[in-house]
This record gives structure tokens, C-alpha cells and sequence, in this order.
């Protein structure tokens, strides 16, 4: 395990920035004790600068060969692989993920970088048919230019690996502003793009808090020094960011939150649906968008299925991210105070069922809401809250922690219309062995990704990956889908007639 407390600011052309006025200190959040980074935080002209170097750089590198970006990527990928266990081992530190999940996150990246870097052999355009003889007309992908990628610190490298990979292979220079307290995990993974022969130029990484991310990127938006913006994080920043684009004229890869639903239909195997609620709503302490936020149980087996999930939640080990546990602490000290929030939602007329049987959601006293002293860790007890009604606000609104609702249902429209009654739309799974009610499901969620007989997490990086609604504005990331997001379309029409053959006006015969 690393130990060193790393000092670290953000490196812009290759080099250390001007450390900033702010700092943050960057902790092992299951043991808090444990300095992982101590961070300078950079001003909005940081970020300026940083899009004005890559500005130039893309230039360059978009006249690299895209094969020969590809190999880039490949030379990532053997990196990422050989250096699986050491990043996994800072992600853990850093955001306290178990180790298990940790290394399926690298995975997640090496999957990534494989998938693409064949693809710089592939950037395909079209041929195509002109309406007029002696003409021919072509498509070509091009690159966007400077993207600006804004990333979450509950998946610290495989979500950044979405955005850079593509946008490297496309021929595009990136501004990387990660977030603070994924810090060392943000530098690791630069690091060791740099290694695989990415110019220092072509990615760079920002440090910087919300307000001075957002400041920096306006102004280097209004010197148009930035083409594309991609998000990753909550909806209300979501929303700010797709406001400022659509200032500029610009779509933004946004890729939001989520309020996730699991329907459990009456013909449903119960242990595979509770393992997949297990899964969804407490793997990673219910800190993905893709977390299981609503189970939506028939009522024939509901009382059997929550029978069995509260068993199953209870024998859950929750602690020491380094060990075999359901789930570690909250990514970040400061998701403390997030117990607030969790608090307000609970009504008088949920029943909560908590690790102890009995729950311990308490107001009265907080601190008995965390496994152990969350001074010195911030772990919080798993919770299932039933009796749930679809008004209640921790029904419709993400909570990021490790809190599931539970609400029977008796028709499946109604269960349907309950899956979509938050208004997000990004992950939904289904448990049923009738085809004819997947379908019908498949075709009634409004969720961009649908799972029958599967977690709500836990999508594989070539399918295309997004939300609707307050889930995003229906940009897609990973698989080809992405390709739309780095690059624009730009067509070409030759005329080899030696004549001025006008479109529209010399043309077909009526
Ligand atoms: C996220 O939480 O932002 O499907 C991404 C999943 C992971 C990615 C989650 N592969 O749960």
C-alpha cells in the first residue's frame, strides 16, 4: 500500500501549476488518520490556461495518424494492466471502494482502452451516392477539439476512462478537473497515461472547487478555448453546466444521477432478486448512479422478499474496504453531514430496518447512526426504509448513500409508472422469468439501461451507457456511441463533371 503523504497541484503543459490560495486534504475515509494527498487548488485561470495549451496541442495531435493514436491507447491498456493492482490499491485508499470492487474499476478502464484502440482503425466515414452523375459525396469524423471533462469520485478512474479514452483516440486534447478527494487517483491514472505516450499537453489535470471549475470554465467557454464539456456528477450541477453549453451554442455529455428502481414481479426467483438489490443498493455504500434507489416488490411475495433482504442486509459485513465486506465508508469525510439529509427523509409512517433489526436511524442521537466513530471513519449502517408511498420525497429524490425504499405493488403498469415516477431515467432492472414481462418493461421504463434479472449496477463499458430525464439529456457514453460525443460530422461532395451541376435544380427527373 502507498503510504506517502503526496503533495500534489495541477500539472498544466507538463508542469506543476502556481499552487492556489486553497488546499484540501485528501483522506483515507476509512481511516481518517490516513493523509492520502494533500491538494492545491487551483483558480479559474488555471483552468483558462490549461484550455489555451490544449488549444495548440490539439492541433498537433490531431495530425497524429488516428492508428497511430490507437497504439497509444494500447500501450495505455498494457500500463493499466500491469499496474491493475497498485491503482486499485489507491482507489481503495483514496475513496474507500472495497479492494474487490477496486479492481473491477481498473478493469473497467483496461476494458475500456481495449474496446477503443481499435478503433483509431476504424474511424469510419461514408461514401455516398450523389443525386447528380460525375459527383461523389464523402463523411469524415472529426475531431471536436478541446474537451473539458468534469468527474464524480465514486468511480475515479473508470468514468474518466469513458471520456479520455475515446476523446484521446479521436484526436482531441482534454482539461481533466477530477474531483478533489479522488485527488491521488486522478494523478495516478495521468501518470501512467503520460507513461503510455500521451502528450503532457494533450491531457491536463485542474484541481479545483466547484465554484472555480465552474468560473474557469465560462471564461474559457467565452475565449473559445473550450469545445466540449463532459459531466459526470449530480443533477442540480448537471443542469448549471447544460445551461452555461447551451449559452455557447454547445451540447454537453452529461451523465447524472439516478434514482434506480428494481421491480420484483410475482414469478420472480427472490434470492436472485435480493442478491441484486444487495448488490445495487449497497454495493460501493449505495454511492453509484446506477445504486438501487426503490424496490418495487408484488405484493403476493412482498412480504417474503423483505423477509429475505432484511436477513441478507443484516448479515452483511460493512468496514475495512481491504477486507471481503459488503461495503467500505463513504467516499469522502465531508458525505458525514449527508446523514442529515437521510434523516429528513424519513417519515412517520416508514418502517426502518437496519444491520441491528431494529435500525438506527436516529435523530436523537447521530452519531449511533455510523458503524464505529465516524471521526475516525465514515461508515454508515445499512438502511431498508418499507412503506414507502410514491409522494414521499425518498422516493423520487437520489440519496447516494446506502438507503433502499421498499413499495408493494399489484399491476404491472402501475409498477411500471412507479419506475418512472422519480422522473430519472437512467438504470432499471426487472426480476421475472416471463419474457413477455421483460419486454413490457423494456419498452415502459423511461431508464436509458435496462436489466432483466440483474442488478441495477454494473453495466458493461462497450454498451452505450447514459440516462433521460434528470438522469442527463441523452448523451451516451462508452461503445461506438461515444464516437458522436468527440466528434462531429463533416461532409464532403467532389464534382468531377467539369460542369456546375446545382443540388436540387439539375437534377432528377420528375
Ligand atoms: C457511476 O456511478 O457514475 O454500471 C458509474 C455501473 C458502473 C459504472 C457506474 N459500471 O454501476
Amino acid at each position: 500500500m502507498t503510504t506517502a503523504n503526496a503533495h500534489i497541484a495541477s500539472i498544466v503543459n507538463g508542469a506543476q501549476a502556481d499552487a492556489g490560495a486553497k488546499e484540501f486534504v485528501s483522506r483515507n475515509p476509512a481511516r481518517t488518520s490516513d493523509v492520502v494527498a494533500t491538494v492545491s487548488l487551483s483558480g479559474p485561470d488555471t483552468l483558462v490556461n490549461a484550455a489555451r495549451v490544449a488549444r495548440t496541442a490539439q492541433r498537433t495531435w490531431a495530425e497524429v495518424p488516428a492508428p497511430v493514436r490507437g497504439t497509444v491507447i494500447a500501450a495505455f491498456s498494457r500500463l493499466m494492466k500491469a499496474n491493475k493492482e497498485r491503482l486499485a490499491r489507491i482507489v481503495t485508499r483514496e475513496i474507500g471502494k472495497p479492494y474487490a470492487e477496486s479492481l473491477g474499476e481498473v478493469q473497467e478502464v483496461i476494458d475500456t482502452a481495449d474496446y477503443f484502440l481499435g478503433e483509431g482503425r476504424r474511424l469510419y466515414g461514408q461514401t455516398v451516392p450523389s443525386e447528380m452523375p460525375d459527383k461523389q459525396l464523402f463523411t469524415f469524423r472529426v475531431p471536436v477539439g478541446v474537451a473539458t471533462i468534469v468527474t464524480a469520485g465514486n468511480f475515479p478512474v473508470a468514468v474518466p476512462s469513458w471520456y479520455i479514452v475515446p476523446a484521446l483516440v479521436t484526436g482531441n486534447a482534454i482539461v481533466w478537473k477530477p474531483a478533489e478527494y479522488a485527488a491521488e487517483c486522478a494523478r495516478a491514472f495521468t501518470e501512467i497515461a503520460w507513461r503510455a505516450g500521451v502528450p503532457k499537453d494533450v491531457l491536463q489535470l485542474v484541481y479545483a472547487d466547484g465554484n472555480d471549475t465552474y468560473a474557469g470554465l465560462e471564461a474559457a467557454l467565452d475565449a473559445g478555448l473550450v469545445d466540449k464539456i463532459g459531466f459526470t456528477g449530480s443533477s442540480v450541477v448537471g443542469h448549471a453546466i447544460g445551461e452555461l453549453a447551451g449559452r455557447h451554442l454547445q451540447v454537453p455529455c452529461l451523465e447524472l444521477g439516478g434514482k434506480n428502481p428494481q421491480v420484483v414481479a410475482p414469478d420472480a426467483d427472490l434470492d436472485l432478486a435480493v442478491d441484486g438489490a444487495l448488490f445495487g443498493g449497497f454495493g460501493t455504500a449505495g454511492q453509484r448512479c446506477t445504486s438501487l434507489g426503490t424496490l418495487i416488490v408484488h405484493r403476493s411475495v412482498y412480504d417474503e422478499f423483505v423477509a429475505k433482504f432484511r436477513t441478507a442486509v443484516e448479515d452483511a459485513v460493512i468496514g475495512d474496504p481491504t477486507e471481503g465486506v459488503l461495503y467500505g465508508p463513504m467516499l469522502d469525510q465531508k458525505f458525514a453531514d449527508h446523514f442529515e439529509d437521510i434523516l429528513g427523509w424519513i417519515q412517520p409512517h416508514h418502517t426502518v430496518i437496519g444491520s441491528t433489526g431494529t435500525g438506527r436511524i436516529t435523530a436523537d442521537n447521530p452519531r449511533a447512526n455510523f458503524v464505529g466513530d465516524p471521526d475516525e471513519g465514515v461508515f454508515y449502517h445499512p438502511v431498508i426504509l418499507t412503506g414507502v408511498r410514491q409522494d414521499d420525497a425518498v422516493f423520487t429524490e437520489e440519496t447516494f448513500g446506502p438507503l433502499v425504499g421498499v413499495v408493494a405493488y399489484d399491476d404491472f403498469d402501475e409498477a411500471i409508472a412507479l419506475a418512472n415516477r422519480s422522473g430519472y431515467g437512467l438504470s432499471a432492472s426487472v426480476y421475472t422469468n416471463d419474457p413477455a414481462t421483460a419486454f413490457r418493461f423494456r419498452s415502459g421504463v423511461s431508464a436509458g439501461m435496462v436489466s432483466v434479472n440483474n442488478s441495477t449496477s454494473g453495466a458493461e463499458a462497450h454498451l452505450p451507457f447514459g440516462g433521460n430525464g434528470r438522469s442527463g439529456n441523452g448523451s451516451r457514453q462508452s461503445g461506438l456511441w461515444v464516437l458522436d460525443q468527440f466528434t462531429k460530422w463533416q461532409s464532403m461532395n467532389w464534382d468531377f463533371s467539369g460542369t456546375l451541376q446545382k443540388a436540387q435544380m439539375d437534377v432528377v427527373p420528375t
